[in-house]
């Protein structure tokens, strides 16, 4: 990231890695006085902040949770809480240096409380989120005790990141299930904001590595490293001698023991590469204070040395293990050197070893074998992908690898290469930037679409003018507040006097539009001079005239829908099923009101393939889900009805995402109204259902 901020101008803010009590005031002011030079913002941690927060909450609790090591994850309520309390530092730190107008990048699991944080001080900076870890499916999430508290942290960013599209997958099922927001490709809308995900695979400084391992080649062998010096001296003892590298944090996600078990198998199976075939292993400490990762060294150090004590001898070591970390030349230099890279997690948010791999190889040569759990495997399927788990498969891979030709080899790699090499780390940040900037323009794009004054003046300018108009509105949530039970909705005489007057003009033909029962809507408007469409488009009604419907559909889908949402009322006491003519509907609104939105969400979760795949459409309304065919909706409806009519004037309103499909479909130039500020298909938002008849009053004035 280090070239990224410098070129964006930006400030870096962090922990700088070591505990404040270690170091007198003079020494924190050197430390703050070099940072501050490269524009970088430390926020000091005591020992305790540490201990609780990273080695903690994130480390203990986020970090396995994440990566499905449920049986890992610590649930502390005190580490919880001071987790809270250095993400809200780390908010702090970065409030302290922004404007209106500028944009944040926050990364990873350590932070995920920043983005809302920033958020709620500073609406108008724009925040990005970039998770380096996996995000697990929701039934791992859901463990969580705080499962809430961090999605509503996430939530605070205008644009969220995942490396590949399976977390960001996951990310939107937790967000329905938890919260019930509508979610469209890769928008959630929550309340009055837009948020955008989306999968950015993070690559490396691709050239950086190419080059350094160019340099190595070119090295005359005096000057090269001792590490060096030795690989070579290695090959030079026999022609056929091959190295397998493996390099990791010694981290419990990364699959190091079943790797060690894979090889032994290997050299159990193909005594024929005993005394040939050498495992390099770079285990770089990580998170020793942590028992989970003193247990993993304990059971790596133990299996090198039964391995090392079964196949080894005098002149041969199985494995070389390296329980440190290299510097950056040694590390090209086993790339380079060796002939298979075995990378093996049992979860891995991408892995980037992979990718320095490949960038290292400058001849072409090499294999990689690579774990199906890695993102990383997305974009690398000219490698070896094995399950981690199954240590035959792993084992076989092994000998196929070595025995790969190397033509094939060659072949395989330059795809790699290619890949790797167009889509590295600037490509990803910039990606990544442009993103957040599009997230933030479809922000504002959308806050533009309010009714203020100017609007309002021109709207009614030209209802003055027209001479034959088209009035469609959405009933409830439009014309009227919901309503606990929903047949106390019935109109208020303020509404019949509003709906009376804007009927004497003559030039209106207005058409009441809604998912309700015909024989509800036809009671309720008695006596006015109105048209009606009944269940989102099913029945319509011409003012005088009788009901009509379309005839040509198939229910046949029922058959299908109907187990599943019988399954929801026996797990749900008192919602039940309504069948309609065209449509089947589940209601929920006598349940336990909190059971009642979980299924929900869930329910809306487990209908989202089959509807797309059967052209249904789910229609959410007040306390109720409907399934209805895809061929009918209010956009279809009130399409028909503007059919080989000339008006001059045609205005919608509606409150929720069934009216979309009149926003949609309706001409370009008809007036198209969302309430509520939401996200919307339709041209202006207005409010609220008061701004609604003070809106529609104005029009009964001015006309
Ligand atoms: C997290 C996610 C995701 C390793 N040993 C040495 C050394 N390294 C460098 C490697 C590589 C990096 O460390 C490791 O990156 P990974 O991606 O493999 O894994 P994590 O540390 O777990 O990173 C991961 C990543 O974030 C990025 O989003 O890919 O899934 O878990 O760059 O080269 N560097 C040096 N000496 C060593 O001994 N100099």
């Amino acid at each position: 990231m280090k070239s990224i901020y410098k070129e964006y101008n930006g400030s870096w803010i962090g922990w700088p890695g070591v505990a404040r009590e270690d170091h007198t005031t003079k020494e924190l002011d050197q430390i703050d006085a070099l940072l501050g030079k490269e524009n970088c913002v430390p926020v000091h941690l005591s020992h305790e902040e540490i201990n609780l927060y990273y080695e903690g909450f994130s480390n203990r609790t986020i970090w396995p949770l994440f990566h499905y090591f449920t049986q890992y994850a610590d649930f502390n309520a005190d580490t919880w809480e001071v987790y809270k309390s250095v993400n809200q530092k780390m908010a702090d730190a970065t409030i302290s240096v922004l404007e209106d107008g500028d944009s944040v990048w926050v990364h990873d699991y350590q932070l995920l409380l920043v983005p809302e944080m920033i958020k709620s001080k500073k609406p108008n900076v724009t925040v990005g989120f970039f998770l380096h870890i996996p995000f697990p499916s929701y039934e791992v999430f859901r463990t969580l005790p705080w499962r809430k508290e961090l999605i509503k942290g996430m939530l605070g960013a205008d644009l969220l990141g995942f490396h590949v599209y399976d977390y960001e997958r996951h990310f939107f099922s937790t967000v329905r299930r938890l919260f019930g927001y509508e979610i469209s490709f890769n928008q959630i809308h929550v309340e009055d904001r837009i948020i955008l995900a989306d999968a950015f695979p993070m690559g490396i400084d691709y050239d950086k590595f190419h080059d350094a391992a160019l340099a190595t080649h070119q090295k005359p062998l005096q000057e090269k490293s001792r590490l060096h010096q030795e690989l070579e001296k290695y090959f030079l003892t026999s022609p056929d001698r091959r190295l397998i590298l493996s390099i990791d944090r010694l981290d419990y996600t990364k699959g190091i023991p079943n790797r060690l078990k894979a090889f032994a198998r290997f050299l159990e199976k193909y005594p024929e590469f005993r005394y040939k075939v050498t495992l390099v292993m770079l285990a770089v400490p990580s998170r020793g204070q942590v028992d989970h990762y003193q247990q993993l060294k304990k059971e790596v150090d133990e299996l090198v040395g039964s391995i090392n004590g079964l196949y080894g001898s005098i002149n041969y070591t199985p494995v070389w293990y390296f329980y440190r970390s290299l510097p950056f030349e040694n590390l090209i230099e086993l790339y380079s050197s060796c002939d298979v890279a075995l990378i093996t997690p049992v979860r891995d948010g991408m892995n980037l070893v992979a990718k320095e791999y490949v960038a290292s190889r400058t001849n072409k040569s090499g294999v990689i074998i690579l774990s199906e759990m890695a993102g990383v495997a997305k974009e690398m399927g000219e490698a070896i992908i094995i399950n981690p788990n199954d240590e035959n498969d792993m084992a076989e891979s092994i000998y196929q690898a070595l025995t790969m030709p190397l033509d094939e080899q060659r072949e395989r790699m330059s795809f790699l290469q290619d890949r790797i090499k167009r889509y590295d780390i600037f490509k990803w940040a910039h990606e990544f930037v442009k993103s957040l900037f599009k997230a933030r323009d479809i922000q504002s794009d959308f806050l533009a679409k309010r009714i203020n004054t100017k609007i309002q003046k021109q709207l009614v300018a030209d209802y003055t003018k027209s001479k034959n108009r088209a009035i469609f509105l959405d009933y409830d949530g439009t014309l009227t507040r919901f309503r606990k039970n929903p047949q106390d909705a019935s109109p208020d005489e303020e509404l019949h006097n509003l709906l009376k007057n804007l009927e004497k003009d003559e030039h209106n033909d207005i058409t009441l539009i809604s998912g309700r029962d015909r024989a509800t809507l036809e009671k309720w408007m008695d006596g006015h001079k109105v048209n009606l469409i009944c269940e989102h488009g099913v029945w319509v009604k011409d003012f005088g005239g009788t009901w009509k419907t379309l005839t040509n559909i198939s229910n046949s889908w029922m058959d299908m829908v109907r187990p599943i949402l019988e399954n929801f009322v026996d797990r749900t006491p008192g919602s039940f099923i309504e069948e309609k003519n065209y449509s089947l509907v589940w209601h929920y609104r006598k349940a336990e009101p909190e059971q009642g939105e979980l299924r929900a969400n869930e329910l809306k979760d487990e209908l989202t393939n089959l509807v797309s795949n059967h052209n249904l459409e789910i229609m959410e309304g007040n306390k109720v889900i409907e399934v209805k065919n895809g061929g009918i909706n209010k956009g279809v409806a009130a399409l028909n009805f503007l059919h080989n009519k000339n008006y001059d004037y045609v205005l919608a309103m509606g409150d929720d995402w069934t009216d979309e499909f009149m926003f949609r479909e309706l001409p370009r130039e008809a007036i198209t109204i969302k309430v509520g500020l939401k996200h919307t298909n339709a041209t202006y938002n207005l409010e609220s259902v008061d701004a609604v008849r003070e809106f529609l009053g104005d029009l009964v004035n001015a006309g």
